[in-house]
């Protein structure tokens, strides 16, 4: 059996099932040694909270990565996630380089945004700072809002394959590898994937449930990253990811007062079921 080693790099946010305490169960889960440089402290997220304290990490990060060459560690595999600041992600494309093994996968998920709006604390120099790492970026996994951000396209609520695909050639334009395109709905009802694989498109729809939950697109990232590692194709792997995101909002919606999270805890079993396979 092959035993990967990866990296990922997001915040911990220490309530809110987000970030780092998805990541790290979820990829584990899958089988792979994962190793955390956390961006960020948070006592919670900041979807919903307030008052929530935020310990920036950005300047431990250089003597961190000094550490791990010196120990002469490498990774198969290399996540980020939420981070902290702008400035992080100059240190992140640093990382990307010294502590990537040979043929190291690098997926970014631009967490920085969703419906529509960036999420608190970030600007437009943060926008541009993600840019410039997703074209470093094997695979990236934006929501709609996020490719709207990195492309400079107004955001829309309803829209057609062609908006999808002016999306897609954009984020290609930017330098963009491949696309993992998440919560992209044609029709009522459903929802799906998107996957630009060397140009190639393909969709994968699943039912579109009622309840949306805070922290499914980490759970979603996650998952990808856990099935991808795991040898499966990027077109399984997002296939996998989405139909666990789906089973981990049904087991949210039977919960009372469940606002801040989704419950991938129970379902873990079904991923784990659909990675061994
Ligand atoms: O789920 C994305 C995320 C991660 N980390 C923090 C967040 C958010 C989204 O709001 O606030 C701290």
């Amino acid at each position: 059996m092959t035993y990967p080693k990866i990296l990922t790099i997001q915040d911990i946010s220490c309530v809110g099932q987000c970030s780092l305490t998805v990541a790290l169960p979820i990829i584990t889960a899958c089988g792979i040694e994962t190793c955390v440089l956390p961006s960020a402290v948070l006592s919670t997220h900041t979807g919903g909270f307030t008052g929530y304290t935020f310990r920036d990490l950005t300047d431990d990060m250089p003597a961190i990565k000094d550490h791990w060459v010196k120990e002469g560690i490498k990774f198969d595999a290399i996540y980020t996630g939420y981070l902290g600041s702008t400035r992080q992600i100059d240190y992140v494309a640093d990382i990307f380089e010294a502590v990537g093994a040979e043929n190291c996968v690098r997926i970014v998920d631009p967490a920085m945004a969703d419906n529509g709006k960036l999420y608190v604390g970030f600007d437009a120099e943060f926008v541009e700072a993600m840019k410039t790492l997703c074209r470093k970026a094997d695979y990236i996994l934006p929501n709609l809002t996020e490719a709207c951000f990195l492309t400079d396209t107004e955001y829309r609520t309803e829209y057609d394959r062609a908006y999808i695909d002016n999306l897609l050639e954009k984020l290609t334009a930017l330098g963009c590898k491949n696309i993992i395109f998440t919560g992209i709905s044609y029709a009522p009802g459903t929802s799906g994937v998107v996957v630009l694989e060397n140009g190639v498109y393909s969709y994968y729809e699943h039912v579109k449930l009622s309840n949306s939950c805070h922290g499914t697109g980490d759970i979603y990232a996650s998952a990808f990253v856990g099935a991808l590692v795991r040898g499966k194709s990027p077109y399984e792997a997002a296939k996998i990811a989405a139909d666990y995101t789906v089973e981990c909002i049904r087991a949210t919606a039977q919960m009372e007062n469940h606002w801040y999270g989704a419950a991938f805890e129970p379902v873990l079993g079904k991923l784990i079921e659909a990675v061994t396979r």
